[in-house]
């Protein structure tokens, strides 16, 4: 590859490693994923170190079995006896490192567990032994995976985690060895592996084969490394003579993994190992998460539909409270349409009525109370219906209170509730169902417009339907009628100096009454049918937009499981784009 594809591979995989680190940023508050922290973090952390590793020397760490000749190996491969072999299992404690003079091993020994590490160090220029292998390339042979000394493990570990390459040693015994497979487990996919059946000169043939054959399938099988270069290595051998043993083989595979034009791509595959490594431990709690996901879909529009349900059903019950009040409104903007005798009739409430026809009593004897009378008790009917419209202009009372429809949002979220905190850990599960004071916002806005609207456009256009001209002429024409006779009587008396008697005006004003009366009996029992129907339009208005504001406040919370969701799976299928890229940029 070269220095340019180099950079924008690399480019191109920081991009996609901000991604990545932004998806699982977000999914670390779904519970199924927060278990999974501990192994997520390693990964995540190897992930950005294998990045991160491009200017460093490679490191190549022999690991397996007590006993399987990992410290042979090294003598045999730099050609010098520097490691300690031994028969006392196990042998090894300190960790052997192998360096060239010009390498920093500040970071590679850096806070290692165990006893210190012996290091020795080689001028890069000779290779370090005859066969001149060594270019800059650390070696080290570690500690056992396997022995009761369970110490070995933590400083294995710890150096596996700080290399490039690892060397598998087993040998007859610990091919199928429990805990050396267990560990290989942990770095399975996440770094360059080679296998050696080790001390082969030991085996007969067919037994060589069948433990190289056992090797490849735990190779393929168990640690997803199909086609990983499985040898049998007798160290032995390699030591009297550097071309014998399988170690020309072995320098091969080698120097395929880390000279230096193949060690940024190694380092580039260790990393995406990271990357599938997440991908499959999300994979397993995935399942779990989409079934949350699911019941928590349903919860919310379940929870949705019922709120709705409910929070109408309180406000029908109030709603039937206001029919009267619906009628004398609407009778009250027929009035204002109804510029007539008739129109005022029809405003004047029951007081005014009364008033009316006490002072009519009254006037024969007491003209003066008459008026007085009448006025008053118009006044007062006007006072009473501005009161009463005011009350039914506002919607306060229509809402049930706040703790109420506290209650309802309960109710109505149970299962999404249980849902949410299934799927999400408990700072986060709150932001996944909508929130009472937002659902309470949302009905007491619906209520008010629906009101609103009712108010200023369908009550005053059924008002003035209600009213037609022919119907104000037909009962209007007959006052003023009336009304023209008695000033003609009046006018004519005067002339005539016949002066027409009170009884008479007083017997004109009763029969215009009892016709504006009659009028308005009649035309209060047409609204009373229309009310109906604007009470029935504001119901159904109310519920359209009540089930608009459940609707919204379920919306947040269904795009927050959407994109939860979306981040899940692309974390699962993260490595795929990696590789892509990868195989696209080399
Ligand atoms: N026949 C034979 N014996 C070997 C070979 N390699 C190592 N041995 C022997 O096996 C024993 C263990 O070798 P070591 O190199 O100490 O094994 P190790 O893997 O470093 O063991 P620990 O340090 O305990 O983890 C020694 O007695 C070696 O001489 C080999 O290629 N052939
Ligand atoms: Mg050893």
């Amino acid at each position: 590859m070269t220095h340019e594809r180099t950079l924008a591979a690399r480019g191109e995989l920081g991009r996609l490693h901000r991604e990545l680190e932004k998806d699982l940023g977000s999914i670390a508050v779904l519970r199924a994923v927060a278990d999974r922290g501990e192994e997520l973090e390693v990964f995540e952390a190897d992930l950005a170190e294998q990045l991160d590793r491009a200017s460093s020397a490679a490191v190549v760490c022999l690991v397996g079995s007590t006993g399987a000749g990992k410290s042979t190996l090294l003598n045999a491969l730099v050609g010098r006896d520097i490691a300690v072999e031994g028969v006392d299992r196990p042998t090894t404690s300190a960790p052997v490192i192998y360096r060239p003079a010009d390498a920093d091993i500040s970071e590679l020994v850096a806070g290692l567990p165990g006893e210190a590490p012996r290091v020795v160090t080689y001028d890069p220029r000779d290779g370090g032994a005859a066969d001149a292998f060594w270019r800059g390339q650390i070696l080290i042979d570690a500690p056992d995976t396997n022995s009761i000394e369970t110490g070995h493990r933590a400083v294995v570990g710890e150096l596996a985690a700080r290399s490039d390459v690892l060397v598998v040693v087993s040998h007859r015994q610990s091919v199928a060895e429990l805990s050396s497979a267990a560990f290989v487990d942990l770095f399975a996919g996440r770094r360059g592996m080679v296998f050696v059946l080790g001390r082969s000169d030991e085996l007969d043939a067919a037994a060589d084969r069948d433990l190289r054959a056992q090797l490849e399938g735990l190779a393929r099988d168990r640690w997803g490394a199909e086609g990983a270069p499985v040898l049998s290595i007798s160290a032995r051998r390699g030591k009297e003579g550097s071309e014998s043993g399988g170690l020309p083989e072995l320098r091969r595979v080698l120097g395929d993994l880390i000279s230096e034009e193949r060690l940024g791509s190694v380092r580039r595959q260790n990393a995406v190992g990271n990357v599938a490594r997440i991908g499959a431990e999300i994979a397993e709690v995935s399942p779990q998460i989409e079934a949350s996901s699911e019941r928590l879909r349903a919860g919310l529009e379940a929870g949705a539909a019922g709120w709705c349900g409910r929070t109408v059903g309180l406000v029908n019950e109030r709603l039937d409270q206001r029919k009267a009040d619906l009628t004398r409104m609407l009778w009250n903007d027929a009035a204002k349409v109804w510029d007539g005798p008739g129109g005022y009739a029809l405003r004047v409430g029951g007081i005014g009525t009364l008033g009316l026809g006490a002072g009519a009593a009254v006037a024969r004897r007491n003209p003066l109370l008459a008026a007085g009378l009448a006025a008053g008790s118009l006044a007062a009917s006007r006072v009473q219906g501005a009161v009463r419209d005011r009350a039914f202009e506002s919607t306060s009372g229509l809402l049930p209170g706040s703790a109420e429809l506290d209650e309802l949002q309960r109710d109505a979220f149970v299962d999404a509730r249980l849902a949410a905190s299934d799927l999400a850990v408990d700072e986060a599960a709150p932001s996944l169902t909508p929130g009472g004071a937002e659902l309470a916002a949302g009905a007491a806005a619906a209520v008010d417009e629906a009101w609103d609207r009712l108010l200023r456009v369908d009550l005053p256009r059924e008002a003035r339907r209600g009213v037609p001209r022919f119907l104000r002429t037909l009962v209007d024409l007959p006052v003023f009628g009336l009304g023209a006779w008695v000033l003609f009587r009046t006018v004519e008396g005067f002339i005539a100096e016949e002066y027409i008697g009170v009884d008479f005006l007083i017997s004109a004003t009763i029969i215009a009454l009892a016709w504006l009366f009659g009028a308005r009996v009649l035309v209060r029992a047409r609204f009373a049918g229309r009310s109906a129907t604007l009470l029935a339009q504001v119901r159904g208005d109310i519920e359209q937009r009540v089930g608009a504001a459940a609707g919204r406040s379920i919306q947040g919370p269904l795009e927050r499981v959407e994109a939860l969701l979306g981040s899940t799976r692309r974390v699962e299928l993260a490595d795929r784009a990696w590789r892509r890229r990868l195989h696209g940029g080399e």
